[in-house]
């Protein structure tokens, strides 16, 4: 029996346990991404470690989110960041360079690697037939000083594409197809991996986009095949060295099985405030529009924006719309601009920004009270955008595009009544400029780490007790995301590397009381519903609860970095074993956990909880390696025992 592709590369990378679905593994890992939002306080685990320099084949450092300099803070970090990647030999992708998905692809990723980034979209990387795996900033931080990364192996998805897509549809419709037909859960657990004859008609930016969004289906990752369009897209980039060819085998068989006929997908759309949330564009056409934004984490490259650039050309922008362009990266704009295309945005009306995540990660370009926004963005989680009960959807660029003509939602499809479909393809070989990448010197260890007020050192967590005697601080529903359990926007992102800080935003939009009541309440727990802690890879979704007594999380399932992420702070992740529990815990009952440390050094795969006289079984599912960093009290502490003989 054959391999696939996802198949080909955990073979290559497996250090430790068998390649059996549900099993924990771990890989070897060749290249790492860290952006400035996770990526200071990744940053600092990692020179928590004492090693004088990375341990990958590449360790690069991407500042794209915290561009805003309000302040010292952002700049602080930046000034960190930039001297302890001089330091630890690590690749420094400056403020304005672009999003760091969009600058791997560009400049680093290489065919049939691994790369992990503190970033849950690190698997835009399958434009490359990488395969990119998002993580915690502190399983980053490991991987830098050469540890493998542990994860529970996946089942491998294959998704058949036949057919051709249509004019005017476009890679974020086939993922949104996928998110139609799936959810924000059908990925959960699997990689994804694409095959058949309608690969070999989308270009390694259209792979990217639907690799980008493989992570709003939870799935651990994504990947494509590496063929002629990733060897034209690698020479066009002027490092044709690095390709390699990479295919299934021809008798290659999957777990679960998919296909999509691609001359079928028609534009869609994912409305307020989820994802999955996806219909056909025809089926909300006419609705009014204020704002559209094209760019940021995804739909950014050279082919996006071009695109609308020449849909644009000629045309004015509707005067009730706002009409946004976040380019992925330096070289993308440079290119735009070399083609002719920036004068057409600005002539049709378009606000053209530095390239960076900017109103996807809420910096910026929140929409007005009630304001419908379409955006080409991955997320559109509710409050994501830095307005509360915000309005918005995400679609294609092209989709984006008809958006800022009309003035109201239309499928792109009726461009075909004002032009021929631009059918813009990648530049054969695009204008490359590294201007904006700072190479680490050979010995760095000279270099002195430049450190702000806003830097604080990282808390100390106690090993876990026997008991614990907790209180409810909160339940919450199904598929909360990290961004509401740990906002981002503008006024909390600069406290990314100062966890008291930071803590006080815990839970802001869903209960701005949390944040006191945890802290007064002594050591607490959260109920959570399915998909608890989806969407981001930020591990401050896991540190500041932990930071203000949260003890425990209960809920009917976890995403899979969140899991992680608790774990590696010292967060026991319990799942209800009899999932009707769940409406048997209100907030503010008192639940008693005895025992712990045995049953856990013992292997129970069960946890009792007892509460208000009445007891449920919880369970608690777990590999050897994380029972003893459950233990220690986290993956830190688990760590300094090692490295100091046993004391902590
Ligand atoms: C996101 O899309 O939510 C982000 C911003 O890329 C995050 C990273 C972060 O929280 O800083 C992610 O997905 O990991």
């Amino acid at each position: 029996m054959g391999d696939n592709v996802a198949m080909k590369i955990l073979k290559e990378h497996l250090v430790e346990g068998k390649l059996v679905p549900g099993q924990e593994i771990a890989l070897r890992i060749d290249q790492t991404l860290l952006q400035d939002a996770t990526g200071t306080m990744a940053m600092l685990e990692f020179m928590a470690m004492g090693l004088p320099r990375v341990k990958v084949e590449l360790a690069a450092q991407y500042v794209d989110h915290n561009l805003l300099q309000t302040d010292n803070k952002n700049a602080d970090d930046h000034a960190f960041l930039t001297s302890a990647a001089q330091k630890f030999g690590v690749y420094l992708s400056k403020p304005g360079n672009g999003v760091s998905h969009q600058v791997s692809l560009e400049r680093f990723g290489v065919p049939g690697t691994t790369l992990l980034g503190a970033d849950s979209h690190t698997p835009t990387a399958a434009g490359l037939g990488q395969l990119a795996i998002g993580a915690g900033g502190l399983d980053v931080a490991l991987a830098m000083a050469g540890h493998p990364f542990h994860l529970t192996c996946p089942r491998i998805w294959g998704v058949k594409l036949t057919g051709q897509l249509q004019p005017w549809v476009s890679g974020k419709d086939v993922i949104l197809e996928m998110l139609r037909r799936h959810s924000v859960k059908g990925g959960v657990g699997k990689i994804i991996e694409y095959y058949g004859p309608g690969v070999a008609t989308l270009s390694a930016t259209d792979r990217a986009t639907i690799g980008n969004m493989g992570a709003e289906l939870g799935a651990t990752s994504t990947v494509f095949p590496s063929d002629q369009h990733t060897l034209a897209f690698l020479k066009a980039q002027g490092r044709g060295e690095v390709w390699r060819e990479l295919l299934p085998d021809p008798d290659a068989t999957y777990d679960d099985h998919d296909e999509i006929d691609l001359s079928q997908v028609v534009p869609l759309i994912a409305c307020p405030s989820s994802p999955d949330n996806v219909v056909p564009v025809s089926e909300i056409e006419g609705l009014k529009v204020d704002q559209v934004i094209v760019g940021s984490s995804v739909n950014s490259s050279f082919r996006d924006l071009m695109t609308v650039c020449r849909i644009l050309d000629g045309r004015k922008v509707a005067p009730g719309v706002a009409f946004h362009i976040n380019p992925g990266s330096r070289q993308v704009l440079e290119n735009v601009v070399a083609q002719g295309g920036f004068i057409m945005l600005l002539l049709a009306g378009g606000q053209v920004h530095q390239p960076g995540c900017l109103g996807c990660i809420g910096m910026g370009q929140a929409p007005g009270t009630n304001q419908v926004s379409l955006r080409t963005f991955p997320r559109n989680f509710p409050g994501r955008s830095g307005t509360k009960e915000d309005r918005v959807y995400l679609c294609s660029p092209e989709t984006a595009a008809a958006a800022g003509i009309f003035g109201v939602v239309t499928d792109p499809r009726k461009l075909s009544d004002l032009l021929f479909w631009p059918a813009v393809q990648n530049p054969e070989q695009y204008l490359v400029d590294d201007a904006g990448i700072i190479v680490p010197p050979e010995g760095g260890s000279a270099v002195e780490i430049v450190t702000g007020p806003n830097i604080v050192p990282f808390p100390e967590f106690p090993a876990l007790p026997d008991q614990l005697d907790v209180e409810v601080i909160i339940k919450v529903g199904d598929n909360i995301s990290t961004d509401s359990i740990m906002p981002a926007g503008n006024k909390v992102l600069p406290f990314r590397s100062n966890i008291p800080a930071i803590s006080k935003f815990v839970f802001e939009q869903v209960d701005p009381e949390f944040a006191d009541r945890a802290s007064q309440k002594g050591d607490g727990a959260v109920i959570g519903g399915e998909n608890y802690g989806q969407g981001s890879s930020r591990e401050h979704a896991a540190l500041a609860p932990r930071y203000l007594g949260i003890r425990v999380k209960i809920a009917k399932g976890f995403a899979r970095i969140h899991r992680s992420n608790l774990i590696n702070f010292g967060i026991l992740p319990l799942t209800f074993k009899n999932k009707e529990d769940y409406d048997r815990i209100k907030q503010g009952d008192r639940l008693q956990l005895t025992n712990l440390r045995e049953l856990i050094q013992g292997g129970a795969t069960e946890i009792p909880v007892k509460f208000n006289g009445g007891e449920i079984l919880t369970q608690l599912t777990v590999s050897e390696r994380e029972r003893e960093e459950l233990l220690a009290g986290g993956l830190l502490n688990k760590v300094k025992e090692e490295t100091n003989g046993g004391q902590s």
